[in-house]
């Protein structure tokens, strides 16, 4: 259950976090951390095409023949159907892979985190569930990577006040949660 110190408002937007499974949250997008080939993978990829069906890979690939030829650059994002899943939307963007953290990796986590939120305010999306980006296969590290996420977030529901009803963080562990709410707790 989330407790009071797993929510923050933010003009007007909640921010929240949970432990579970992002295929399981209806909210208006949940988002996958997806490689550049958008063609699937393991982790949250492997789960949210799993569950949500073929149309989103099928969706996928129609993306990349037409606006990605060589892949979706790392920092970007695109949007597909949900399939199956119980969402509207999947958002697709891709972290960097760690490399020691002088290669521009927190840029591009935050650009991953922004052009997610952009995606989802041209389509009207109001409701989002994010997992922690990078911090799996990729090995960003956790807390470096909260603090990213939250910051980066933090500051979209800033600027774009009114955009947003709840954008949600699905942390898979306790441990994860932990993490990430010391960062909301450094951020408040
Ligand atoms: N719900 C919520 N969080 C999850 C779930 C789930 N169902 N499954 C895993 N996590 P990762 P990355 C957590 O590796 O680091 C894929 O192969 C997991 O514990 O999914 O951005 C892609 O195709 C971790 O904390 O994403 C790419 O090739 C977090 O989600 C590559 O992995 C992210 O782990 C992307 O690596």
């Amino acid at each position: 259950m989330a407790m009071a110190q797993d929510a923050v408002t933010i003009a007007g937007a909640t921010l929240r976090l949970v432990q579970g499974d992002i295929t399981d949250q209806h909210v208006d997008a949940i988002v996958n951390a997806a490689n550049s080939t958008l063609l699937g993978g393991g982790g949250v990829d492997g789960a949210i095409h799993r569950r949500g069906g073929p149309a989103i890979l099928e969706e996928c690939q129609e993306i990349r023949r037409t606006r990605y030829p060589d892949g979706l650059p790392t920092g970007d994002a695109v949007a597909t159907t949900a399939g199956r899943l119980p969402a509207r939307r999947v958002i697709h963007t891709v972290g960097p892979r760690w490399h020691g953290g002088g290669a521009g990796e927190a840029e591009l986590l935050a650009s991953a985190y922004r052009s997610t939120l952009a995606r989802a305010r041209e389509e009207g999306l109001r409701t989002l569930a994010f997992p922690s980006i990078s911090t799996g296969a990729y090995g960003y590290p956790i807390e470096a990577a909260a603090r990213v996420a939250l910051g980066a977030v933090a500051d979209e529901l800033r600027v774009h006040a009114g955009a947003f009803d709840e954008v949600r963080f699905v942390l898979f562990s306790a441990a994860d949660l932990a993490v990430y709410r010391e960062a909301l707790r450094q951020l408040s």
